[in-house]
């Protein structure tokens, strides 16, 4: 995992998109948005993810294949769906498996940090904090979504700041 803060040019998501000279931001940083994140090692690797679950109460999981062949037919609007800003009422938690992409989120001063994630990084973007997905120039990622009861992924596209996750969010937030 690497994070910094994104270029906002509008060229193609894929790329990079890093400032030059780059602006790179902490875990303490991402933290302080209410990010968490997790290296995982490669031995262990399923009693890792087991122990954040008990530690997190995730009780179910499932895979996603972000590809071409993943997504089938669906590909195209999957991935316009997922790089369109947005938040969710639950948590979006990741365990990268296979493959590269970028999440980015907004930080407290709205800026948007793009977060670089590899096989073996486990993310959770808190509910409420607005964020995007895309797949980098490899064009493919598989990971692991782990959730606590049924999840609720519905994306709500900004502007939503007046849902109560929002609000809630914004509280926690201004006391980091
Ligand atoms: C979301 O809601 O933003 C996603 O599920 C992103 C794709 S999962 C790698
Ligand atoms: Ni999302």
């Amino acid at each position: 995992m690497r994070a910094y803060l994104y270029d906002n040019l509008d060229t193609d998501c894929r790329e990079p998109h890093e400032q030059n000279p780059s602006v790179p931001v902490s875990v303490e940083e991402l933290e302080a948005s209410g990010v968490l994140y997790w290296r995982l090692k490669d031995e262990n690797f399923e009693d890792q993810i087991d122990k954040i679950c008990a530690d997190r109460n995730y009780k179910n999981r499932d895979q996603i294949t972000v590809s071409k062949q993943g997504l089938g037919e669906l590909f195209d609007a999957k991935i316009k769906t997922f790089f369109a800003e947005h938040l969710h009422e639950d948590e979006e938690i990741r365990a990268i498996l296979e493959g590269t992409g970028y999440f980015d989120i907004r930080d407290k001063q709205d800026r948007w940090v793009r977060i670089k994630v590899e096989a073996g990084d486990l993310i959770v973007l808190p509910a409420g904090i607005y964020h995007r997905f895309t797949l980098d120039s490899n064009n493919y990622l598989k990971a692991m979504r782990l959730f606590k009861e049924d999840p609720v992924w519905t994306p709500l596209n900004r502007p939503c700041d007046e849902y109560p996750y929002r609000k809630a969010y914004l509280n926690v937030i201004e006391a980091n």
